[in-house]
């Protein structure tokens, strides 16, 4: 190949290069400096819409809702609301996920983290424990009933 063309090929590979990399950090800058509540963070700032409680325990989930009332197992949401969800553990490390909403949070006990969820459309979707936390850990999981 002609010096002439060998320089030709390396230049084309480095704009090349330079443009992906360009691309991936301006995509990567937008992503980190956008809305955050879909992430689960430590709880710092003001929730979001209605707060739930989800604690996490030695093998079951509790969910406290705004009026006091708790329930186990099963999660009640209603469709186009949005919930700020405050999760905790009373034990061990547990983490909550469904799967469904594409949402995760480790519930560490005397760390409460929160994550904020808006389920669009009515229907029946599971909720796990997805960090193994014991003899257990299979029983943690339910149902997130959207209405
Ligand atoms: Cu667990």
């Amino acid at each position: 190949m002609p010096l002439k063309n060998k320089l030709l090929v390396e230049v084309i590979w480095i704009v090349a290069v330079v443009a992906i990399l360009s691309w991936a950090a301006v995509s990567n800058a937008a992503y980190l400096t956008s809305d955050q509540n879909y992430i689960s963070n430590p709880v710092s700032s003001d929730p979001v819409g209605t707060v739930i409680n989800v604690t996490g325990y030695q093998w079951a989930w509790a969910f406290q809702y705004p009026n006091g009332t708790i329930t186990t197992d099963k999660l009640v949401l209603k469709a186009n609301t949005t919930y700020t969800l405050v999760v905790n553990s009373k034990d061990v490390i547990h983490d909550f996920y469904i799967p469904a909403f594409g949402v995760q949070s480790y519930a560490v006990p005397g760390h409460p983290n929160q994550v904020t969820i808006e389920p669009m459309k009515a229907g029946t979707y599971i909720f796990e424990c997805v960090e193994y936390c014991g003899e257990l850990h299979y029983e943690m999981r339910g149902t997130v009933v959207v209405t």
